[in-house]
C-alpha cells in the first residue's frame, strides 16, 4: 500500500505536469476534512441530493420499479453516515417494501456508526454493513442473484475522467443481472459564480482538505514539503464543465521525500493538479452510458436544477 503510494508520488512529481491522485486525500485527517466541506454553506452538493432524497422520494421509488410483493436488495456504494439515504429508507420502510440494505463503505468505523444509528431509527431495518471494496463485495452479492438496486451518489463519479468513469460503470454492471439499477447522483454544469466557491470556501477547509495531501507525504513518505509555500488554487472552466484542483508554489524550491530518495523542484507559481471534479449535462451522462451495459432510465432533479439522480437499468 505504502509502496503504490510512494511510486504514484514519485511518478506524479516528476512528470512535466506535476500531478497527485485525489484518492489519497482520504486518510483520517481528510476523511474529517470531508464531512466539514459537506457542511459548507458553499457547498450546495450535498444538499441538492438530500432536497431529493427528502423531497423527491417517491419519484425515486417509483423509478427503482419495485414492488412490496416481492424482495430486493439495496446496496449503497461509499455509504459514509448515509444521511441522504436515510430519508428513502425512512419511507420505504413506512410503505412495507421488502428489503434489505447494504452499506459498502472501505471504514468500518463509518459503518459501525451507521449501523447503530439506523438501528436507534428504524429499529425494522435489516442492514447488512458490507466492509471492503466495492467490486469484491458485489461480487460476492451477485451470487444471491436478488434483484438489486445499487446508490452511487454525491457526484463521486465526478472525480473519475470520463474514459475512467465508463469503466467502472461497465464494472458495476458486469457484477449486477439484467433489470438492476443504478442511481448515479452527479451535479451538473452550471456557472461558474455557483461552482467555485463550492471549491474555495470562505473558511478555507477545502484548502486544507487539498494541502493535506502534503502533510501526508511528509508524515508517511518522510517529505518536508513546508506547507506555507503551497497554495490551494481551484479553477473552474464553465465550457468544459470540470473543476479542477491545484496545489501551487509560492516559491522557488526544493522538496526532499526519503522514502522516494529524490528531490523534486519547483518554480514560483508551479502547479500540481490534485484532482477534477466533473460536472455533467445529459450528453455527457449518455456518452459514458453508452460505453456501458446500462440503459438511461429517468432522471430526478432538485429544487434548483443543480444536480441530478440518474436512474440506469442493466
Ligand atoms: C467526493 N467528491 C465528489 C468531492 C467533489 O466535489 O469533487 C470531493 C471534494 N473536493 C473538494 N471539495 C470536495
Amino acid at each position: 500500500m505504502i509502496e503504490v503510494f510512494k511510486n504514484e508520488v514519485d511518478k506524479g512529481l516528476q512528470a512535466d505536469s506535476k500531478t497527485l491522485p485525489s484518492k489519497y486525500f482520504y486518510d483520517k485527517i481528510g476523511d474529517a476534512l470531508f464531512v466539514e466541506i459537506m457542511n459548507l454553506p458553499e457547498y450546495y452538493l450535498t444538499r441538492c441530493e438530500l432536497d431529493i432524497f427528502q423531497n423527491k422520494t417517491q419519484e425515486l421509488i417509483e423509478a427503482f420499479s419495485v414492488s412490496t410483493e416481492s424482495y430486493f436488495e439495496l446496496i449503497e456504494l461509499g455509504a459514509g453516515d448515509g444521511t441522504k439515504t436515510k430519508e428513502l429508507l425512512r419511507s420505504l420502510d413506512a410503505q412495507n417494501y421488502n428489503f434489505d440494505y447494504f452499506p459498502i463503505d472501505i471504514s468500518s468505523n463509518a459503518l459501525n456508526l451507521l449501523e447503530k444509528d439506523l438501528k436507534n431509527e428504524l429499529p425494522n431495518l435489516s442492514v447488512q454493513i458490507q466492509e471492503g471494496d466495492y467490486f469484491k463485495v458485489l461480487a460476492s452479492l451477485k451470487e444471491s442473484k436478488k434483484p438489486k438496486i445499487v446508490l452511487f451518489l454525491g457526484s463521486n463519479i465526478g472525480n473519475m475522467s470520463d474514459d475512467m468513469a465508463a469503466d467502472f460503470i461497465y464494472s458495476l454492471g458486469s457484477n449486477l443481472q439484467a433489470g438492476d439499477k443504478l442511481l448515479l447522483g452527479v451535479d451538473l454544469i452550471k456557472a461558474r459564480h455557483v461552482v467555485l466557491p463550492a471549491y474555495n470556501d470562505s473558511q478555507g477547509v477545502t484548502e486544507r482538505f487539498n494541502l493535506n495531501l502534503l502533510d501526508r507525504i511528509n508524515n508517511e513518505l518522510g517529505g518536508n514539503f513546508n506547507l506555507n509555500q503551497f497554495k490551494h488554487q481551484p479553477e473552474y472552466d464553465e465550457l468544459e464543465g470540470v473543476a479542477k484542483s491545484f496545489i501551487v508554489s509560492t516559491a522557488n524550491q526544493t522538496v526532499e521525500i526519503n522514502a522516494t530518495g529524490k528531490t523534486y523542484n519547483f518554480t514560483e507559481g508551479e502547479k500540481i493538479h490534485t484532482e477534477i471534479s466533473r460536472k455533467y449535462n445529459d450528453a455527457l451522462i449518455e456518452k459514458i452510458i453508452e460505453k456501458t451495459d446500462f440503459n438511461l432510465e429517468t432522471k430526478i432533479l432538485d429544487s434548483k436544477a443543480y444536480f441530478a439522480d440518474y436512474i440506469l437499468r442493466r
